[in-house]
């Protein structure tokens, strides 16, 4: 919000040389927090800013602004800014409200301003033109220290400002899966940066550098083990360690938290059982707390991951969430704490031969019937679907279903089911589509946002939780584009009312400068990326159909059939989809308010993108689109594929204008992700295909001109291996070397002469290094070793790559040989070549 004042506008400073911007060699390690120096053009919008910094106050969060001031300026304009005498001299001043109201009492804050809300302004101090940073926290403070910062680095005007920032929710927390051995469940971007070995890590550096990333998007808590938790988190002996991080969160406003297992009283405290109501298990809990604070005074509290997927929980003595739960928030709220309690809890054993289960029904059968038994210091989590983190799923009916209880949404940064950032997925444009869901309750507007911040129901509390998993690899989640999912995570819930290109323009500004090519491209990457990876991955809402019961990573279209996880789509040879009307399924869509009941519960109604989330259909439905939904997952898929292909293109369109170590990192991996999304295609479109018998009205499915087949090329040493499930490679067959030595695997090539492009696609495995090389005519051409991590150890759709070998000179009759050289259990797999006219 802006406001109109009369106490002021700040003057200009010159500063003096005008630098060109420098592409800083990047790493990804200071993320969106480079601090560049700016071109100069923009460096001259800043000449008149304040050459000194006027604090006001001494504590730990303070110096963080302070200092984070000093470097931002350095870095960005060249200049030092110099302790201000106040008084004396134009200055950036920063404090508290209270701080700078007794130096300066005209003043006057803006009245809607709270907690961890800030004021950026051009006043008056001490009879000087300065800018003012201010809030009724010290965090509020950083936060505007950050945003000010913010405005620099991406060349935004701030002579004068007069800008009041307010976050939606009061509680906006990242959640780490880190498990003490320093491994991080669903964890892609490498080993834990808060424990190793059993222990918190000796060397917290990376701790305390994320939660200057958290900070400078306005997180304000990080609970940093699995909500799988090992108990030991919270024995005593591991308190000493757990303040340790407590003490590099400090002073970035970072308050830590720690996920807790109910089963601690019997496993930790020697008693027989973990009863929430026996008196004992209160009582453990109570002086367990107290231990806590007195170590961590500003401790935020606890996660509870309880009767889900093995973990303990009060059903094991016939007691309800909010039994357990209530017992640990009580122990916490004389302190101030806050319980977490997961909404995640269903049977991971449904009978998936009755068409009545559904697990989606489970949170809201849970927890709606508990509503208002929850004490005011618990909040439900709830994970924004009813399933898991799918590409697609309807928003969870729980979060319409709590009135009387506080509840925060649970989104996931790390891409478990998303293409664990080896495929680019800008997740935060679903996050938004969902917390924009209006829930029409009584008629009123009641979006997810409202719901999750408390002020619908004007709940005391709400928050927003994102699932991080940053690691220990330089740019924290791996692929470099993935960390604008964690800071459109922080901007979201920060501000739910900002639109995607708003912060996807920021992010990219802030990682990369304001290049406006750059910016456009890459903005225009994200925006479509989640599309493009549904479009690849999941059709209508079917779900992500990935190997369910493994990796989550790629195509297994049938793990989710037939067993106990409930993820089921039900596709058959008739049609497919999960019928959860309340007229002839499961009774699921019963569960929202009547508007959007009646919605899902019609067929004509439901929107396409999910319609087999709601409803049983068959091949040859007419989706709105006009297209049949067997016609719609070829063509799906297809655009799918070339969008993804289309990635790379637009990437190379930016060679020269961003770092290179950076332009090769993201090249190849966009490379990969062209590649795994035709492994997607392949499998998902030809799977549908031999199970609906309805072929593809273009021609393209199964047919595949340009391909020939490993098991087809003249072996010597290889062998033809059939890959399960047989969707996943290219004809249900590829070829493996079981000898020790260099197999070969030859053809020769009989279309016209001229200039190709061949992808070879191999199998890429974790357990082996293989070795491969091509040759044409006797000549090597080109040679690469198998050595990525993928998440497999067998030639499969987790294992599926592609390399693309670039304009082969080709003519009539030449042999094409690969060798490939096993290596460990890897035995050098191979699945086609494909040859395609050059148009490079
Ligand atoms: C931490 C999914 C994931 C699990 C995760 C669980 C949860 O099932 O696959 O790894 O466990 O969700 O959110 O608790």
């Amino acid at each position: 919000m802006v406001h109109r004042l009369n106490i002021g506008i700040l003057g200009l400073l010159l500063l003096g040389s005008l630098g060109l911007e420098t592409v800083r060699a990047n790493t990804g390690q200071d993320a969106w927090l480079r601090y560049a120096p700016l071109e100069s053009g923009t460096l001259k919008k800043y000449d008149s800013m304040p050459a000194s910094l006027i604090v006001l106050g001494d504590s730990a969060v303070l110096r963080s602004a302070q200092e984070e001031m000093m470097r931002g300026v350095k870095g960005m304009t060249g200049k030092t800014l110099r302790a201000g005498k106040s008084g004396r001299e134009r200055a950036i001043v920063l404090g508290t409200y209270a701080a700078i109201r007794a130096a300066a009492p005209a003043l006057v804050l803006p009245s809607s301003l709270g907690p961890d809300g800030f004021w950026l302004v051009s006043a008056k101090f001490r009879g000087f033109d300065s800018l003012i940073i201010t809030s009724l926290t010290e965090r509020g403070v950083l936060y505007g220290a950050f945003a000010l910062l913010s405005k620099v680095a991406r060349g935004e005007n701030i002579d004068p400002l007069n800008e009041e920032q307010q976050p939606y929710a009061p509680i906006r927390w990242v959640d780490q899966w880190d498990n003490l051995s320093g491994t991080i469940e669903r964890g892609y971007a490498g080993p834990s940066i808060f424990f190793e070995k059993g222990s918190v890590r000796a060397d917290l550096t990376r701790a305390g550098e994320y939660a200057r990333l958290l900070a400078s998007i306005g997180i304000n808590g990080c609970t940093i083990n699995n909500v799988n938790a090992d108990p030991r988190i919270i024995d005593d002996s591991f308190l000493p360690q757990l303040a340790r991080v407590a003490d590099v969160f400090r002073s970035w406003g970072v308050q830590l938290a720690v996920s807790v297992d109910l089963s601690s009283p019997k496993v930790l405290g020697n008693l027989d059982g973990f009863d929430p109501l026996d008196l004992r298990v209160i009582e453990y809990w109570g002086s367990k707390v107290d231990k806590i604070y007195r170590q961590i005074p500003d401790f935020g509290g606890f996660v509870v991951k309880a009767d889900s997927e093995g973990r303990s929980g009060p059903s094991s003595y016939g007691r309800t969430p909010a039994d357990a739960a209530n017992v640990i928030a009580r122990a916490l709220n004389p302190h101030g704490g806050i319980l977490f309690y997961r909404a995640f809890v269903y049977d991971h054993h449904l009978d998936w031969r009755n068409p009545k289960n559904d697990r989606a029904r489970a949170a809201y059968d849970i927890f709606h019937p508990l509503d208002g038994k929850f004490d005011d210091n618990v909040i439900i989590q709830i994970k924004y679907g009813p399933i898991d983190f799918q590409a697609r799923e309807p928003v969870s009916p729980l979060f319409g279903g709590l009135e009387k209880t506080n509840q925060g949404i649970e989104l996931q940064i790390t891409q478990e089911y998303t293409g664990q950032q080896r495929h680019l997925v800008f997740l935060p444009t679903m996050w938004k589509e969902i917390l924009d869901f209006d829930f029409r309750i009584n008629d009123g507007g009641t979006p997810v946002k409202d719901l999750v911040a408390g002020k619908k129901f004007r709940r005391p509390a709400g928050a927003f939780v994102g699932v991080a998993n940053v690691g220990m690899n330089p740019n924290w989640l791996g692929h470099p584009l993935a960390l604008a999912n964690l800071y459109g995570f922080g901007r979201l819930a920060w501000d739910p009312n900002l639109s995607t290109k708003t912060f996807a323009e920021e992010w990219t500004r802030l990682t990369f400068g304001n290049d406006s090519v750059v910016t456009k491209t890459i903005t225009a990457m994200l925006l479509t990326s989640w599309r493009t990876y549904e479009n690849y991955t999941g059709p209508l809402g079917a779900q992500t159909l990935t190997d369910i019961t493994g990796s989550h990573y790629g195509p297994g279209i049938e793990s989710s059939e037939r067993n106990g996880w409930g993820q089921w789509h039900r596709a058959d040879h008739e049609g497919i989809g999960m019928d959860r009307t309340v007229e002839t399924g499961t009774g699921f869509t019963g569960q929202y308010p009547p508007a959007i009941r009646d919605l899902y519960e019609s067929l004509q109604a439901t929107p396409d993108d999910l319609l087999l989330f709601f409803h049983h259909v068959p091949y040859t439905y007419r989706l709105h689109s006009g297209n049949t939904v067997i016609q719609h997952i070829y063509d799906s898929h297809y655009e799918g594929a070339e969008q993804a292909a289309d990635f790379v293109l637009q990437w190379k369109s930016l060679e020269h204008r961003v770092p290179d170590g950076l332009y090769t990192d993201v090249l190849a991996r966009l490379e990969y992700q062209a590649g795994h999304a035709i492994v997607w295609r392949d499998a998902i479109c030809n799977w549908f295909l031999r199970t609906s018998g309805i072929p593809d009205a273009k021609g393209r499915v199964g047919n595949y001109p340009d391909r020939i087949e490993a098991e087809a090329m003249q072996l010597k040493g290889y062998t033809a291996m059939d890959v399960t499930p047989w969707e996943n490679a290219s004809g249900g067959k590829g070829i493996e070397c079981l000898k020790l030595s260099t197999c070969t695997a030859s053809f020769h090539f009989g279309r016209t002469a001229g200039i190709y492009d061949m992808d070879v696609q191999y199998f890429d495995q974790n357990n082996g290094e293989s070795t491969f090389r091509i040759f044409v005519a006797n000549r090597q051409i080109n040679e690469w070793v198998a050595s990525d991590r993928l998440p497999a150890t067998k030639p499969g759709g987790d294992s599926s790559t592609r390399h693309r070998i670039h304009r082969l000179a080709l003519r009539l009759g030449d042999e094409i040989r690969i060798e490939g050289i096993p290596d460990g259990e890897e035995r050098a797999p191979l699945d086609y070549v494909e040859l395609h006219e050059s148009t490079e």
